[in-house]
């Protein structure tokens, strides 16, 4: 094998090291993080399960801008808690090695918009203060029941420097846009290091 070509193939290796993303789904029991990834991975959603941690793990393509504005395939392994609430204890490995993170509520229970701070602070325990991150209030088409207001949400939004959007899992409505944001900025955040 010629020099030109080896290089070649360990650059695209090297990059396909890189581009492979842990993102973690955090929340209360019932907020709809798994319906959230249902929805945007759709046909392809294939969990792979992960008994010692508890987690269900999917693994998704997509093409986001870089820092020059070219279009950037990467892929996202998405961690999702499997199983009950007795699984909820979570532990190091769940949120060890995160590169982004996407912190859900539900817009109609406050307790779990409440909880977003507890959920922030366990990440932080577990040295990702600095990782990216977006904020989530999801099933937004209960409007009569809507308890969380949007001056709420951007005050957390901005407390915790994580773009805010509001979801629903149940019609789609801004679910891939959140998931492209939380790609895009941990791709971003990784060309920085
Ligand atoms: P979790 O993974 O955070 O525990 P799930 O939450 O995805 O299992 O969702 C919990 C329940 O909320 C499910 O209802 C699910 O259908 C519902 N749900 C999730 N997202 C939405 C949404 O955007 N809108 C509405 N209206 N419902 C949603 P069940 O009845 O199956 O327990
Ligand atoms: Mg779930």
């Amino acid at each position: 094998m010629n020099d030109k070509k080896k290089s070649d193939e360990e650059l695209v290796f090297h990059e396909r090291q890189e581009m492979i993303y842990k993102i973690i789904v955090i929340g209360d029991p019932a907020v709809g993080k798994t319906s959230l990834l249902t929805n945007f991975c759709g046909d392809k959603f294939k969990y792979e399960y992960e008994p010692t941690v508890g987690v269900n793990i999917t693994k998704q393509k997509i093409t986001v801008k870089n820092d020059m504005g070219k279009d950037t395939d990467i892929y996202l392994m998405i961690w999702d808690i499997a199983g009950q609430p007795q699984f909820y204890m979570l532990h190091r490995p769940y949120f060890n090695g995160a590169d982004g993170m996407i912190l859900v509520y539900d817009v109609t229970r406050s307790s779990s918009f409440s909880n977003v701070n507890n959920w922030y602070s366990t990440a932080v325990k577990y040295g990702l203060s600095g990782v990216p991150r977006v904020l989530i209030g999801n099933k937004i088409d209960l409007k009569d029941e809507k308890k969380i207001i949007l001056p709420m949400a951007e005050h957390l939004s901005q407390k915790l420097n994580a773009p805010f959007f509001e979801t629903s899992a149940l019609t789609g409505e801004s679910v891939a846009e959140m998931f492209f944001k939380i790609g895009e900025l941990t791709l971003l955040s990784k060309l920085q290091e």
